[in-house]
């Protein structure tokens, strides 16, 4: 599997917590890919969106091979993530949603439970589903992360799925070599 040649940048200037920052990504153009994103906290949403279409695009996937799909909230991310992977032919699905903190337990419940349904999924499914939802305390953390001064979050959940998809493939490789353990 070759690596596009472009070096990752992220697009924040400022200090960034970022842990792809900088890594080499590979060429996402064999891959398919869906997105699933969550209507709550849209202006978030829309942004980590955004990010994750930029980055693919910016990495060689085709536009053709780039569904997106809104669900209500982030709740419903695991049952869209399901929907895409069953009716839509995708290699991988990029979940993206944004729980902020409130003053009820409503916040751990929904955390937990989108967690674990993504978790379920990767399993179920044997694809990578990514875990692209942001838990800040409040809509200034959310904002730092959906591309303010701690990059794009939408951006890494975008990079880990086209690694995943290369580590899958370079697996497939591997054994037509004939490497076996
Ligand atoms: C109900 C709710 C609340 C209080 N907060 C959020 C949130 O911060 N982020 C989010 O994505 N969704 C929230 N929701 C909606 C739930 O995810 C879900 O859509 C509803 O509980 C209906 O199943």
């Amino acid at each position: 599997m070759g690596f596009s040649e472009k070096k990752y940048i992220m697009s924040s200037a400022n200090k960034n917590l970022s842990a792809v920052e900088g890594t080499r990504v590979p060429d996402a153009k064999p891959f398919k890919f869906g997105i699933v994103y969550s209507e709550w906290n849209y202006e978030i949403t829309n942004a980590l969106k955004e990010g994750a279409l930029k980055t693919l695009l910016s990495s060689g996937a085709d536009e053709n091979n780039i569904i997106v799909k809104e669900v209500p909230g982030s709740f419903e991310l695991t049952l869209g993530a399901q929907y895409m992977a069953e009716m839509a032919d995708v290699d991988a699905v990029i979940c993206l949603g944004c729980v902020i903190q409130g003053e009820t337990r409503h916040f751990d419940f929904i955390c937990d439970a989108v967690a674990k349904g993504i978790t379920n999924l990767n399993i179920k499914y044997n694809k990578p589903f990514i875990f692209g939802v942001l838990t800040p305390d409040n809509q200034q953390q959310a904002l730092d992360r959906a591309g303010g001064k701690h990059g794009n979050k939408g951006d890494e959940a975008a990079i880990t799925a086209i690694k995943m998809l290369a580590l899958k493939r370079s697996f497939k490789a591997d054994r037509s070599l004939g490497f076996s353990r």
